[in-house]
């Protein structure tokens, strides 16, 4: 049953201002946000979108620390980046503000304090890791090691990346201190939790009885959260950055960070509504929305509707959590550490003007039910194919048409024909399947609908042939203009919460409008006699050699952390001096060196050894050149068995080390000595 509502309150996931922004941020949470938050505006529903960064937690102060920085430094620095950039991709929040604010403090110590004197809290004391050398207690992501489900050793103490599962820093294996690198040893530390199991009642049927309309994503994820049962969690740390417990025994520990995030959305509604920020919160009237990515799914549905309704107090649940899967980058995870992403900062700079493209690129591969892939090739295709080829191909003809025929000056439209008819419902029927997909967060599916009207221009235009028709019936032409015209409104109207860019200055061109939703399907939306504006291009053809250097930039990328993953083997396990010693390790000069035809990998020696010539064969030949090693003094086993290879007999093995880059290096000697003198 669809619950009447008066208002709607979006809420999007703030991000950590440890780093900028990236498509993953992006694909997951703002531009679907934005898109839906549009919608509701040109709907005229009364609604704001919350953003603002997250300023406290682990990753915040590791950041300070790795570049010897205060931890405020770092979020000042983020938050700015994130903010501007974000703005400037049109993502157009009603405020973006930041969990270091003063009235952030303020609202979340309170909300503690609350919960804390209706007894909501339990304080449990337990062993928790330390840091000797640092004198300090560490928190989530201080504590690194091996993930017990997965064996990645870059786990972190509260959340393996590489396989996704949430962790506590004791099932680490092989725990070590992030500060340090030294094992951790553990302490006694007091905290407080609240016990989501008593909460677990009534999660459950809230969500398992009343949200089987959720994404399946989002509604599996909390049912077998739900069904494994529920624990208390510890909402402190012994930490020295976040919004102090405003409690006895609180010296020296803040609020968890996913405790005081959450509050922020509430936060933020107050700083930007002073007086009426509780209609949004509390009127059972208000639908509240939460976009998120998957990792914080448990956070939105469990942990933070547990603390609100622990709150009491008329706090409303939110309606819907539309949370996405991730999006990869070129086939692997995008990750902030690995610098595996493209910023929104360095594409607004690299792409001065198009941000629509991004945006269309990014809401047409949305992870909406499974993980995908951004590539820089598919972002190509799409703009080529799809943005100039079809949306704006069909407006800039339909432009030049009347600039053509009529001089730029709209003309009215006469008897209409079943073309239009059956042009002026399929709109309609378009309307239809987009408002649906858009009220049900089906954004790529709504995107499709929106393309849809591009399509039909280009084929309406296609079958009327008014460049045709202009030699003979004015008329008709006329009617046909007027008709692709009232298209392209009805494209600007489409389009706005998709491509804000392109629909204002469409806008523009058909001289200027304000629009609503409920105007999409009119055929009356510019008036005859209308001057239109000059025809621009709205997009255009992105080239090769742009799509290039963005993967050239990857590769770098990708090269430089191999190099920095790189770390040498470890030691094998011990061999006795004597079973050393038998293996015979001599000089050589080498004679000649030639390649093995048809074996890519093989060079052939003939080796001066001091007593006679031997043959060697080597796979060195995607290292080296021939003629590299001619006359080099090298060092080889002698009393190895001869092996076939390709034919040759090899009479020994040439040693050469394996570098970081996988390249190989042949051993040699620092100064000439004789052939066939031992290595020892
Ligand atoms: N900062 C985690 C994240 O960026 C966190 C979200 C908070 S939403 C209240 O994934
Ligand atoms: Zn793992």
């Amino acid at each position: 049953m669809e619950k009447k509502f008066k208002r709607t309150l979006i809420t999007t996931a703030l991000p950590y201002a440890n780093g900028p922004v990236h498509i993953g941020h992006l694909a997951g949470v703002y531009v679907p946000a934005d898109i839906y938050a549009r919608y509701m505006r040109l709907k005229g529903e009364d609604v704001i979108m919350i953003g603002g960064s997250d300023e406290h937690g682990v990753p915040i102060t590791l950041r300070a620390r790795k570049e010897g920085i205060t931890p405020q430094e770092v979020v000042d620095r983020y938050h700015a980046i994130i903010r501007d950039s974000l703005h400037d991709l049109g993502v157009s929040f009603d405020i973006y503000s930041r969990t270091t604010s003063p009235l952030h403090h303020k609202t979340a110590s309170e909300f503690f304090r609350h919960l804390y004197d209706k007894g909501e809290f339990t304080r449990q004391t337990s062993m928790q890791p330390y840091d000797e050398s640092a004198g300090q207690f560490l928190a989530d992501r201080y504590v690194t090691g091996t993930c017990p489900k997965c064996g990645n050793e870059h786990a972190y103490g509260d959340q393996c990346e590489a396989c996704g599962t949430s962790l506590n820093a004791t099932d680490l294996i092989n725990p070590r201190s992030a500060l340090t690198n030294a094992p951790v040893t553990m302490r006694e530390t007091t905290h407080w939790y609240l016990p989501l199991n008593k909460w677990e009642d009534k999660l459950r049927s809230w969500i398992l009885d009343g949200h089987k309309e959720w994404k399946t994503n989002v509604y599996g994820q909390c049912k077998s959260w739900i069904d494994m049962g529920l624990q208390p969690r510890a909402v402190s740390r012994d930490l020295d950055w976040g919004v102090p417990v405003p409690v006895e025994g609180g010296e020296g520990k803040v609020l968890y960070v996913w405790f005081d995030a959450p509050i922020g959305y509430i936060s933020n509604t107050k700083e930007l509504l002073p007086d009426t920020w509780e209609t949004y919160w509390k009127d059972p009237e208000t639908r509240i929305i939460n976009f998120i990515g998957k990792d914080n799914i448990v956070f939105h549905c469990i942990v933070f509707p547990a603390m609100l309704m622990a709150y009491g107090d008329g706090f409303q649940l939110p309606d819907n959590v539309p949370a996405n899967e991730f999006l990869n980058l070129e086939g692997d995870k995008i990750s902030t550490s690995r610098n595996w992403a493209v910023w929104l900062h360095e594409y607004l700079a690299d792409f001065p003007g198009k941000q629509d493209v991004l945006r269309y690129v990014l809401t047409a591969n949305a992870p909406e039910t499974k993980d995908n892939d951004f590539t820089w090739t598919d972002f190509q295709a799409r703009n080529n194919n799809e943005l100039v080829a079809i949306l704006g191909n069909f407006v800039n003809r339909a432009m030049v048409l009347v600039h053509k025929y009529f001089d730029g000056t709209l003309p009215a439209a006469g008897a209409l024909t079943d073309k239009e008819t059956a042009l002026i419902a399929e709109v309609e029927a378009v309307k239809g399947r987009l408002s649906e997909a858009l009220d049900t967060f089906h954004f790529r599916e709504a995107l499709r609908e929106a393309m849809e009207l591009a399509r039909l221009g280009n084929r309406y235009l296609q079958e009327t042939e008014p460049w045709k028709v202009a030699k003979t019936d004015m008329d008709r032409t006329a009617t046909i203009l007027n008709t692709a015209i009232q298209l392209c409104a009805n494209i600007a109207i489409a389009f706005e919460p998709f491509l804000p860019f392109m629909s204002e200055r469409l806008l523009k061109m058909l001289g200027g409008k304000t629009i609503t939703w409920d105007m999409l399907g009119c055929f009356d939306l510019v008036a005859a006699g209308a001057t239109l504006g000059k025809p621009e291009l709205l997009f255009d053809k992105i080239e090769d050699s742009t799509i290039q250097a963005q993967l050239d930039r990857l590769a770098a990328i990708k090269e430089e952390n191999r190099k920095n993953a790189w770390r040498p083997e470890p030691q094998a396990p011990d061999v006795d001096f004597d079973t050393f010693m038998k293996a015979d390790l001599r000089v050589g000069t080498v004679l000649e060196c030639q390649k093995v035809p048809k074996a890519d990998k093989l060079l052939r020696f003939l080796i001066d050894d001091g007593m006679e010539q031997r043959t060697i064969v080597s796979g060195i030949a995607a290292h080296y050149k021939p003629e590299e090693l001619v006359g080099k003094q090298v060092v080889f086993i002698a009393n190895l068995p001869p092996r076939k290879l390709r034919g040759i007999t090899s009479q020994g093995m040439i040693l050469s080390a394996e570098n970081s880059d996988g390249s190989l290096s042949v051993i040699t000697t620092s100064r000439p000595v004789a052939p066939g003198a031992s290595v020892k």
